[in-house]
């Protein structure tokens, strides 16, 4: 069976980072099913909500949850700071089983949260400093190293 792959990004939590969001699961695509791929979209705004749907806080946290279960893995981007994505990772380690990669774009007078940086660093779980442009690689040396 494929890879079954969770990918976490900030919601409600600002949505700047939609478009990379975008690239990243394109990209993800290619290494297993993404089974988040509503993080990605551009119609959900950082009200959490998309028009026209009339899911409630609960729906949407248990079907993440589940979700979670069912994956094997978890990419996070962690660039744009976020409750739900930090619950998610906590979350996903606590199941265990599961491999975790963590991106980071570094930026000036900015620090990643310490509860993330300073994660025990193995094959399975890793925190990656990144840029826009430079993914590939990172996903690829992760995914190798199954
Ligand atoms: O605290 P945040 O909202 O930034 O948390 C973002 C993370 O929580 C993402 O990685 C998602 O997996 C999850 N999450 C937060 N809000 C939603 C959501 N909103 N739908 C699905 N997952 C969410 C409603 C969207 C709409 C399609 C009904």
């Amino acid at each position: 069976m494929s890879r079954q792959i969770y990918f976490c990004g900030s919601i409600r939590g600002g949505r700047q980072d939609v478009d990379l969001y975008g690239r990243l699961v394109a990209a993800l695509r290619r290494y297993g099913t993404v089974l988040t791929e509503f993080v990605a979209d551009p119609n959900v705004t950082d009200m959490g909500s998309n028009e026209g749907t009339a899911t409630t806080d609960r729906e949407i946290h248990d079907r993440d949850v589940r979700l979670l279960e069912e994956c094997d893995t978890i990419v996070a981007e962690v660039t744009q700071p976020s409750l739900g994505v930090g619950y998610e990772i906590g979350r996903g380690i606590a199941m265990g089983g599961r491999r975790v990669l963590c991106l980071y774009r570094p930026q000036p007078d900015k620090r990643l949260s310490a509860m993330i940086r300073g994660l025990p660093p193995s094959k399975d779980i890793q925190v990656v400093d990144y840029s826009a442009d430079s993914f590939e690689q990172v996903l690829s040396d992760f995914f190798s190293a199954a």
